[in-house]
């Protein structure tokens, strides 16, 4: 059998035997016993020792591990608890979208993950690997096994489990600019093909996108209010779910763009190029559109769901003409 077959594009196989380190390669002093900690992001909602977790049901799980840097290991088996079976013993605050894995190190390394996703993924808090207690440069005694993501969503020295509301960008998603997704299969490296480390980190920390190439960022969940994009070139970007009040598009090109279920009140779309944009279920109060052009742009979904809000009457007459039928409907109905 060809083991490229299993691989995810752009990855390639270690040679056999080998595993590299990557990231931090040792905790603070361990603790012992070694502690785990469910929190809210405020308080604790359950707390175990090591030994305690030894004791839950334990799971066994083979993966395959792809990291961002282009290395893959097939078939690496974990044994440990899964995240599911200790979300069992908690009382689950009333809503927590998110959750993040944070290490005993000196930066508090961590990485944070849909709560949906990590518990669709089956993911692990684990201890052994291939039968041998987790060795310490490889997170031992205790880390995160995420399934199906890149490894950097895998923390390695896990003492603290956040379960949360709004997300909170991990280590190298924020610091690297890595994607928050990490899908190895969809080639989900980082946040926009085109940026090295540095301009990530600017981007990110600086929220000034002017008149740069961002084609196809990825920027879904993210707090981006107040952001300055004017003439960014912003094609096909991500923007699902992110906040982004008061952000200035001003003359920005955004066509295919996708805001859906975005916060963009107060937006200034002015000028900006929004054909084939989706804005589905966004918020879309009080925003600038003044010039935008709208061909192709939708607000409402095929199936006619999604909430988004808009106030009425603030598209020309023009700019709807632009739209397809079914969204000249919806926005006529808003008028
Ligand atoms: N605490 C902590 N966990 C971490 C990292 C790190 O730097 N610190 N790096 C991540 C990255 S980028 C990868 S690829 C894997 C590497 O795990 P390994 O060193 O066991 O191969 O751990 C992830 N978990
Ligand atoms: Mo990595």
């Amino acid at each position: 059998m060809n083991d490229n077959v299993k691989l995810p594009p752009g990855q390639q196989l270690v040679g056999p035997g080998k595993w590299p380190y990557v990231g931090e390669r040792e905790s603070l002093p361990p603790l012992d016993p070694w502690p785990l900690e469910i929190t809210d992001g405020h308080q604790t909602l359950g707390r175990w020792t090591l030994a305690e977790l030894q004791n839950f049901p334990t799971a066994g799980l083979t993966i395959d591990i792809h990291c961002v840097t282009r290395w893959s290991k097939l078939g690496v088996r974990f044994q440990g608890v899964r995240l599911a079976s200790l979300l069992e013993w908690i009382a689950l605050p009333a809503s927590c979208g998110f959750v993040s894995f944070v290490a005993h190190t000196q930066r508090q390394h961590s990485s944070s993950l849909p709560l949906e996703d990590a518990l669709a993924l089956d993911t692990l808090l684990a201890w052994e690997v291939d039968e041998h207690p987790l060795p310490a440069a490889h997170g031992g005694p205790l880390r995160a096994i995420v399934p199906g993501r890149y490894f950097y969503k895998s923390v390695k020295w896990v003492t603290r489990i956040d379960l949360l509301d709004q997300d909170r960008l991990g280590y190298w998603e924020s610091d690297a600019g890595y994607h928050n997704q990490a899908d190895p299969w969809q080639e989900q490296r980082y946040l926009a093909p085109n940026l090295d480390r540095r301009q990530a980190r600017e981007l990110l920390s600086g929220k000034k996108f002017d008149d740069r190439d961002l084609r196809g960022l990825r920027a879904q969940n993210m707090d981006l209010s107040d952001l300055s994009a004017v003439g960014a070139l912003l094609r096909d970007a991500h923007f699902e779910n992110a906040t982004l009040t008061r952000a200035n598009f001003q003359r920005a090109n955004l066509s295919n763009a996708h805001f859906n279920g975005a916060n963009l009140q107060q937006a200034d779309f002015s000028n900006a190029d929004l054909e084939g944009a989706d804005f589905t279920g966004a918020d879309l109060r009080q925003i600038n559109w003044s010039g935008a052009s709208l061909f192709g742009a939708s607000f409402v979904s095929q199936d006619g769901k999604g909430a988004t809000r808009m106030d009425p009457g603030v598209l020309t007459q023009t700019q709807i003409a632009a739209l397809t039928d079914r969204q000249i409907q919806w926005i006529r109905n808003l008028d």
